[in-house]
């Protein structure tokens, strides 16, 4: 009996080691099955010749090793001369003459952090060369070369040459010295703080793999409503000690910097911009942390924004702010990412307009180092937003763009949306402030006003979940995050085609079907949560769920019905210059396609526009009737999603499988809880039926108001 007790655990932990619980993200490396790929991908690759001896080719060598030896199933070792078919990876320097004499226009091409992947003939031979300005350049290129192999490319005559268009790639981690995440639903925070610096969690390695996979520079630890603590040197010491994990995988560290730290850490009595202890502290503090980490990328500041103090304490403003800190950093090549989400409760202008009418004046004053990060739309990180005003508008500012990957708004961890489509779409609109064709992306990547520095940051959705992101579709967005900041011209297609193929199988009877259920999941969650431009209207504090309802907050604009306005004449904010006239913030070209109702694109029209239950949309429906069908439409996008995948399912493991499976099912039941929610709080101000085609609510309004959560996460 015991003998067969024994058996059966064995077995148990023989399938829980087989079991794929995600934690592997798109770096899965799965053993080729295909006979002939694998002979033709090993005929071209038989040994490894790595060239010089940094950390950062170390690390090339050992994720080569680790990636080869999975998908062809062959040890792979390390040569120090051409054999017959070498793989050779290393920076020009250590290129012979010969190689190199092959290599010059591609040289010309790339950028420091590029990398040139060739197959070049030497000694009789073709021989794969992965090379680059830098370490980390090459390094990219060795991911690169393994995302081909991953996605079954073909490998035998390789001519590529590719470099980020956007300097600095960086995550922002809003994440707690208790562990704990603000919006974070994956659960507590990967740094253990308590046990750094003398426990480096292999987790530490797998996030800088992962990311330096997708071509991410840099991580902002922690949270932007930040803890002055973080600078002293008892935190320092394990800043200091994630740091050098990071930097052989090119992620340089970043903090926030709580702007009253002189005050709470460092014993003065002002933080004053102006105060010359202030800003003597400052400039000690930056020293005494590049001492420790000598490649210390700079601060991150939310300042005078929901609560947080800054510059206007003082009396002083964020261009004095800002550059106090910039001084400080400047001698040290590092830099200031100054937040630019702010609007007050003092002001009773419209929300949306706050950060362009405080912001925009300064536009030409800050320091070279100096970035504004702008949030992706003028509000909050709402489901779907237009292109924030600010982006175009201040041609003398290297203007960053802040995305959020975490879900806050959209669903959390449970939803699975695919965000480089709401990405892809803020990146390519045009804000024509040189004309047509001034893309967002083209303010960010800095080529529509030639700007030096440029800068891109996602909102974490990483948590100590085994899978990362509590839920293995969320991946995705890290990955698709990290592949747009390094090209903001990529289509969302290809990064979930690349991702797929990665993460969990290459067929295409899988891979098709699924990507398209991928492309399709944003706008799934844009209609069952605020379609046709609808916007905040969540439970309030978490954000989970529904609240079209909520007026009691104390700050006006904290309350969903200061956003969509609902009464019985109709629905929808009116930004045009008969209400907040925010369109005015855009370039006029921009600002008549909003202001005209017949130009402003449906998506966003509830956004701009103050609408009767009866205005008849594009398609000749009335509003209400085309409102209540969107929130259907979302309801019945999640049901296919869930026949989607269960198609997919012989192509899954079983536990991924399941996972999100499960994760489907809880989408569908809360598509259905916002749209019957919201309909019928709507229907209160319509006084219409609802038409042919909308399921009936199967509970009354008073049950969904009186629905609470007070353990969500996140919050
Ligand atoms: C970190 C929203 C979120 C806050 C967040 C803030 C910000 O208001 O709800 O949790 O704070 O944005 O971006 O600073």
């Amino acid at each position: 009996m015991k003998k067969k007790l024994l058996l059966l655990f064995l077995l148990l932990l023989l399938y829980n080691g087989f079991a794929n619980n995600g934690y592997k993200l798109w770096l899965q490396y799965s053993y080729i099955e295909n006979d002939s790929l694998r002979e033709v991908y090993h005929s071209h690759i038989q040994d490894l010749m790595p060239l010089g001896g940094s950390e950062t080719i170390k690390a090339a060598t050992k994720e080569l090793q680790l990636g080869l030896t999975n998908m062809l199933d062959i040890p792979f070792y390390e040569t120090d001369s051409i054999k017959g078919y070498t793989l050779i990876y290393g920076t020009k320097s250590y290129l012979s003459d010969n190689i190199s004499s092959q290599l010059i226009n591609e040289f010309n091409a790339v950028n420091d952090e590029g990398f040139i992947i060739k197959t070049i003939t030497v000694k009789g031979a073709k021989q794969t060369i992965i090379t680059g300005k830098t370490d980390v350049g090459v390094l990219y290129g060795v991911f690169h070369f393994l995302r081909l192999l991953q996605t079954y490319q073909p490998i035998e005559n390789l001519n590529i040459i590719d470099s980020p268009k956007i300097k600095v790639r960086v995550l922002n981690h809003w994440d707690n010295l208790d562990r704990t995440v603000e919006r974070g639903y994956a659960g507590f925070s990967i740094w253990d703080w308590h046990r750094l610096p003398d426990y480096l969690d292999i987790r530490y390695t797998d996030y800088a793999r992962a990311n330096a996979s997708i071509g991410i520079n840099g991580t902002v630890l922690n949270n932007v409503n930040a803890n002055a603590l973080i600078l002293t040197p008892q935190y320092l010491e394990k800043v200091e000690a994630l740091a050098n994990v990071f930097r052989p995988y090119g992620i340089k560290v970043y903090l926030t910097a709580r702007f009253s730290a002189p005050i709470e850490i460092g014993g003065l009595k002002t933080a004053d911009p102006y105060d010359a202890e202030v800003i003597e502290w400052w400039k000690e503090k930056v020293k005494e942390i590049y001492a420790r980490i000598p490649d210390f990328g700079g601060f991150l500041v939310k300042a005078n924004s929901e609560g947080q103090p800054g510059p206007q304490n003082y009396g002083r403003n964020h261009v004095d702010g800002a550059n106090m800190m910039a001084n400080a950093l400047d001698p040290f090549g590092g830099i200031v990412m100054w937040r630019a989400f702010v609007y007050s409760e003092h002001d009773t202008t419209d929300r949306a307009k706050q950060a362009y009418s405080e912001f925009v004046p300064y536009d030409g004053q800050f320091k070279d180092n100096v970035f504004v990060q702008v949030k992706n739309g003028a509000i909050d990180f709402q489901p779907r937003e237009p292109f924030h005003p600010m982006f175009g508008a201040m041609p003398n500012t290297p203007l960053m763009m802040e995305f959020q990957i975490t879900q806050e708004y959209l669903g959390q961890s449970t939803h699975s949306i695919f965000l480089p489509k709401l990405y892809e779409e803020v990146l390519e609109s045009d804000t024509y402030r040189k004309g047509k064709g001034s893309l967002v992306a083209k303010v960010i990547d800095g080529s529509l006003n030639s700007k030096r520095i440029t800068g891109i940051a996602g909102v974490s959705n990483i948590g100590n979940d085994l899978n990362w992101t509590g839920n293995p579709m969320l991946q995705a967005n890290w990955y698709g995050y990290g592949r747009l900041a390094w090209n903001p011209y990529l289509s969302a297609e290809t990064i979930a085609d690349e991702w797929l193929r990665q993460t969990f199988a290459n067929n295409e009877a899988f891979v098709e079907p699924v990507k398209q259920m991928m492309l399709n999941s944003y706008e799934a969650v844009v209609n069952y949560m605020t379609p046709l431009g609808l916007h905040h209207i969540m439970a309030t504090g978490h954000h989970y769920g529904p609240g079209p309802w909520v007026s009691n907050l104390s700050r006006p604009e904290w309350n969903p019905v200061y956003y969509h306005k609902a009464d019985t004449e109709g629905i929808g904010f009116d930004r045009t210059p008969t209400g907040s006239n925010a369109t005015e913030q855009y370039a006029p070209e921009v600002a008549k396609m909003f202001n005209n109702i017949e130009t402003c694109p449906e998506k966003d029209l509830l956004w701009f526009h103050h609408l009767s239950w009866n205005y008849k949309l594009q398609d000749g429906l009335a509003l209400w009737d085309g409102l209540a069908l969107k929130y259907q439409a979302g309801v019945d996008q999640v049901k296919s999603m869930i026949k989607t995948w269960d198609a997919a399912k012989p192509y899954l493991d079983e536990t991924r499988y399941d996972e999100v499976k499960m994760l489907l099912n809880i989408q569908y039941k809360e598509a259905q809880w916002w749209r019957d929610a919201c309909l019928l709080y709507f229907q209160q101000f319509s006084g219409k039926p609802l038409p042919d085609g909308v399921e009936k609510p199967t509970k009354t309004l008073e049950y969904f108001e009186s629905l609470k959560f007070p353990f969500a996460p996140g919050n």
